[in-house]
């Protein structure tokens, strides 16, 4: 393969720089932080569709993973402030809400019946929630849901219930997975450059914090989820270096499943003079993230943010996994922009988008143990 690849790149008129890196990666090889750099500010779309395409096949062959999942959001009251989000409402606005648990559950229940695996529970940092609250919830919705897997909280979430109980990290996280917590999401990740970060959103957990949460997942046996929020005011630079941080802490613990690159949507929030990223962005984005992240099994492109079409598109950028059915159970996306103002996808559809890009559709769980081919 590599000498096909290495003259066909020749006789396009690809540089020596980046023929030196498609034999790295050809040779599975790991990319150092400027060749990551290098890929963002030289590789055209066509040599990255095939470099990431080299790496999707190496890890997960033709097969693209899907499951039956809805998300349950608890709650959109937030004590932060993050510049980009137009989910958040102060308690008693207009446009807030928060469910109770008996609500939170009779919904996991409802949506039980119709075969789903998975409940994703995802929301703004209530004042008067805590861990205790959480746990509870875990339970009630074990017990309305059962057999159905549990995957909840990001870091910040995690990070502000514990604190609300005076309560260590790792305490906190040992009590969600007694009460049923099988996987957390990889929310709030958002940019780990401090500076970055203290302008988009300086007052939920920072960096060390969200990657301390997570070391703390693994240790503990809770396998998680991994994000990049771009397209906001950072540079190439910035995401190498978010994603070389991810690198590092998944050579440690391997506690990472998947890396779900988010992309900044800007309907009524305090960036909406920020353009979005252009479909070819997010496409170079996905192929990046799948060639540098050598170490992370699955990259996910989250249909209801990016809409279905560029999904199916992102299957030829390394992308293996398209995450849900979701049945319009999430408002994050639609308030901020998306396209998919109710996101609903049944199995038949994607399926069909999977099959439709030349790949094997496999139905997974929250872990990823395949369910049906
Ligand atoms: O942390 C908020 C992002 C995240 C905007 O782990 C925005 O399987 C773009 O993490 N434009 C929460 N992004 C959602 C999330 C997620 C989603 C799907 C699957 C998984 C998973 C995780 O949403 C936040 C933030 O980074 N976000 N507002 C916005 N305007
Ligand atoms: Fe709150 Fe999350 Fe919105 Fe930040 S992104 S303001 S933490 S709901």
């Amino acid at each position: 393969m590599r000498a096909t690849l290495v003259s066909l790149f020749e006789q396009n008129g690809v540089s020596s720089a980046l023929i030196g890196i498609a034999e790295k990666v050809v040779a599975a090889e790991r990319l150092s932080v400027p060749e990551g750099l290098l890929l963002y500010q030289e590789g055209s779309l066509p040599f990255l569709s095939v470099l990431a395409s080299v790496v999707r096949r190496r890890i997960n062959g033709d097969q693209v993973f899907y499951n039956k999942n809805i998300h349950l959001e608890p709650t959109n009251i937030c004590v932060n402030h993050c510049a980009f989000c137009s989910y958040r409402r102060r308690k008693g606005e207009e446009g807030c809400w928060e469910l109770s648990i008996e609500e939170l559950a009779n919904l996991a229940a409802e949506h039980a019946l119709t075969g789903i695996t998975e409940v994703h529970i995802v929301g703004g940092v209530h004042p008067d929630r805590d861990l205790h609250f959480y746990v509870d919830l875990l339970k009630e919705v074990g017990r309305t849901a059962p057999g159905v897997q549990i995957k909840a909280f990001t870091a910040v979430e995690i990070d502000a219930m514990c604190k609300f109980a005076s309560m260590g990290v790792r305490e906190g996280l040992s009590r969600l997975k007694e009460a049923g917590l099988v996987s957390m999401p990889g929310g709030g990740a958002e940019i780990f450059d401090e500076e970055i970060r203290r302008k988009i959103c300086p007052d939920k957990a920072n960096t060390q914090e969200w990657l301390e949460i997570h070391r703390t997942a693994h240790e503990l046996g809770i396998p998680t989820n991994s994000t990049m929020l771009y397209g906001l005011i950072e540079k190439y630079e910035h995401r190498v270096d978010h994603m070389n941080r991810l690198r590092m802490l998944q050579d440690e613990t391997g506690g990472f499943n998947a890396f779900i690159p988010l992309k900044f949507k800007h309907y009524n929030n305090r960036f909406s003079h920020v353009r979005e990223t252009t479909t070819a962005e997010d496409l170079k984005n996905y192929a990046v993230s799948r060639v540098f992240l050598d170490n992370i099994p699955h990259l996910k492109a989250y249909w209801p943010m990016i809409g279905k079409m560029v999904a199916q598109l992102s299957l030829a950028y390394g992308v293996d996994d398209l995450d849900g059915t979701i049945d319009d159970t999430t408002k994050i996306y639609s308030m901020a922009g998306s396209e998919e103002q109710s996101p609903v996808a049944t199995t038949g559809q994607l399926e069909a988008m999977i099959t439709g890009a030349g790949y094997q559709p496999v139905e997974r769980d929250t872990l990823y143990n395949i369910l049906s081919k």
